[in-house]
């Protein structure tokens, strides 16, 4: 596969760890502007931390970007890995459904990431679960604020993307999203991650990737978004031109042990509502006052 963007040395890492960073995507004021109704929006005052009574809120999606235009680096990046926009479902829009670690585990001691820590999983709360599944053709993490040690970094089994390959394989009838047997998985890897960065920092990982949300026991809030990519048609490991592997692809067939694979689904895909559609819907209006407040009008 011939690569724009990424280095040689850059695709090996995103093969053999499962995910690539890549820095200054966006300036801290581009961040520093799409943030400015988060803090409304979560209801806190951003100057004091100890009034945070909600440590962890993933808010709905209100304004949308092109990332292609926003953050020109990340889009060809992901193009690369994903094999060309052909193959990607477009315009890749994110947004400003932010999540923010506000001091999750901050009553108690920092713990390293290990199979250990509680809340490893991976991403796609929205479908049925495939080998080569369209949906989810990316996870994405984009940092709006510094994403500093012991700070809530997003932990990622760097080695979990072999591990869930041969459990999607075993299970060509599909797995729902609560139907991943998470504890067994993570005890199988041994790599563990604590992704750190600053505002504008990118990082394009696998969408098997196992990953929790980490302890913040710094009292700086953390903002990012996961603007999550699709392709256009389910992945395909049994191309005639071994050459027009995705990376993503390549992982999954690395991961098998394979050179290439006749996978077929054996169910129909299927899309699910999330939980977190619902707990966002709950937070709208009490939102939309806040907003109108804040700017001195009456909610529409
Ligand atoms: O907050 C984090 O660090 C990770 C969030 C996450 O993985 C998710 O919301 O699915
Ligand atoms: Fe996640």
């Amino acid at each position: 596969m011939h690569y724009e963007y990424l280095t040689g040395e850059q695709v090996e890492h995103f093969l053999a760890h499962g995910y690539v960073v890549i820095k200054g995507c966006f300036t801290t004021e581009a961040a520093r502007q799409w943030l400015q109704d988060a803090w409304v929006r979560f209801g806190y005052d951003p100057a004091a931390p100890q009034t945070w009574a909600e440590k962890r809120i993933h808010l709905s999606s209100r304004s949308y970007v092109d990332a292609r235009e926003f953050a020109p680096n990340a889009w060809l990046a992901a193009r690369d890995l994903l094999g060309g926009e052909d193959r990607m479902a477009l315009p890749w829009l994110w947004s400003d459904g932010f999540i923010a670690n506000l001091g999750v585990g901050d009553d108690r001691p920092w713990q390293p990431p290990s199979a250990a820590v509680p809340g490893w999983h991976k991403d796609g709360d929205f479908f049925r679960h495939f080998l080569d599944s369209p949906e989810q053709g990316l996870l994405t993490l984009v940092l709006w604020t510094q994403m500093r040690h012991q700070g809530g970094g997003t932990f990622v089994a760097a080695d979990s993307v072999p591990v869930v390959a041969r459990f999607l394989a075993e299970h060509p009838e599909g797995v729902l999203p609560d139907g991943f047997d998470t504890a067994r998985l993570i005890g199988e890897c041994n790599e563990f991650v604590e992704m750190t960065g600053e505002p504008g920092d990118v990082v394009l990982l696998h969408p098997y990737m196992l990953h929790a949300t980490s302890q913040n026991v710094l009292g700086l809030g953390r903002i990012i978004t996961n603007p999550p990519i699709a392709l256009r048609e389910p992945m395909n490991f049994n191309r005639p031109e071994a050459a027009d592997f995705s990376p993503v692809e390549l992982a999954v067939l690395r991961g098998l042990g394979v050179d290439r694979l006749d996978f077929r689904p054996a169910a129909p895909r299927e899309a699910v509502v999330p939980r977190r559609v619902l707990a966002q819907q709950a937070r709208a209006a009490a939102e939309e006052q806040r907003l109108a407040a804040a700017r001195g009008t009456d909610p529409a």
